[in-house]
């Protein structure tokens, strides 16, 4: 499929499932708008965060797109559990609902009513990832875990790909900060990988998040000194969030295959610590360095290995 149409499928796929996703959290009744809505219609007491369930959605489905193009596991944690209609949604768009509850939920008009009716209520379905929803490992009703979920869930399985996200909000929790560091600790010979994607809505309930606040130039040097390879996605940028996703998402699996392609042909792997966009930032004009230490030299090679542009770097000190 060519990129366009990529695009256009995906945010089809995005507004069903943000479809979905309210219905779930708003209506009783006529889910489904076959008659004009009425205040009625709406449940009486709402549950559910419905400003998490967009980007939910969104990743989501370009998770789905890197499965249908290379055919390798993925798992998809989400740290944000408040925004299980989201999950629901999907889970019913892809027909895992009715796979494991054909009775309850079939694949149709009836298991869409199911869903947003029984949505949060008594005997019906909870309002957080729940063990009965296919798939789940984690609930994310107390923030701070998806994360070190996402590393345990690699260890020893070296094919996955643990995608988690994790919400700025949780991103100020202290297991949540710790457990960056897991990354010194998985080897890309012998484990999976996790690729962490940071939902940066800017607020945690209704206080504003430290990361919300900060430039792409902050959060860059934050990720790079944790030893990531950052790649951001910023819906303030004049080209399409989509695109923007698709190449991000492309260049992620790139580095991850190349890093344990390398890794599992015996190479030593000396972790890249964003070294690899901070040059291309730098060659973009779009970073100033400082040396702070006068004798140092630094020398840049480029290699092209498969899709990427990949720099490897040198830095020798002059006596
Ligand atoms: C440990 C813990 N503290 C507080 C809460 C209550 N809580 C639920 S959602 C939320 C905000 C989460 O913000 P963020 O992670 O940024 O997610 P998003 O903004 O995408 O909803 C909070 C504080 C919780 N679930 N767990």
């Amino acid at each position: 499929m060519v990129q366009s149409q990529q695009v256009s499928a995906l945010k089809k796929y995005v507004r069903a499932t943000n479809f979905l996703a309210t219905s779930q959290i708003y209506l009783k009744q006529n889910v489904l708008h076959k008659a004009p809505l009425k205040h009625s219609d709406i449940k009486p007491r709402l549950l559910g965060h419905w400003g998490t369930c967009p980007g939910i959605n969104f990743v989501y489905a370009n998770i789905n797109r890197l499965i249908v193009n290379h055919k390798r596991p993925f798992l998809y944690l989400v740290g944000p559990g408040h925004g299980f209609p989201a999950v629901q949604a999907n889970l019913f768009m892809e027909g895992s609902l009715s796979h494991f509850y054909p009775e309850n939920i079939p694949y149709s008009e009836t298991g869409i009513e199911d869903i947003c009716k029984k949505f949060s209520a008594a005997y019906g379905y909870p309002s957080h990832a729940n063990p009965e929803a296919p798939g789940q490992i984690l609930e994310g009703g107390e923030l701070g875990y998806s994360l070190s979920v996402a590393w345990g869930a690699v260890l020893d399985n070296p094919d996955l790909i643990a995608t988690v996200l994790i919400g700025d909000g949780e991103s100020e929790t202290g297991p949540l900060a710790a457990s960056w560091y897991a990354n010194r600790l998985v080897s890309p010979a012998n484990n999976g990988t996790v690729l962490p994607i940071v939902h940066i809505n800017g607020y945690k309930i209704s206080g504003p998040t430290r990361m919300g606040r900060m430039s792409h130039e902050e959060l860059f040097h934050e990720f790079t000194g944790l030893g990531y390879e950052p790649i951001i996605v910023d819906d303030q940028d004049e080209q399409d969030i989509y695109e923007q996703m698709i190449a991000a998402m492309d260049r992620a699996y790139a580095l991850i295959t190349d890093i344990q392609t390398r890794a599992r042909n015996g190479e030593d792997i000396v972790k890249l610590n964003g070294l690899l966009s901070y040059l291309e930032r730098l060659k973009a004009g779009l970073v100033s360095v400082s040396l702070r230490a006068k004798n140092l030299k630094v020398t840049v090679n480029h290699t092209k290995l498969s899709s990427i542009n990949a720099l490897t770097i040198q830095a020798t000190y002059k006596h």
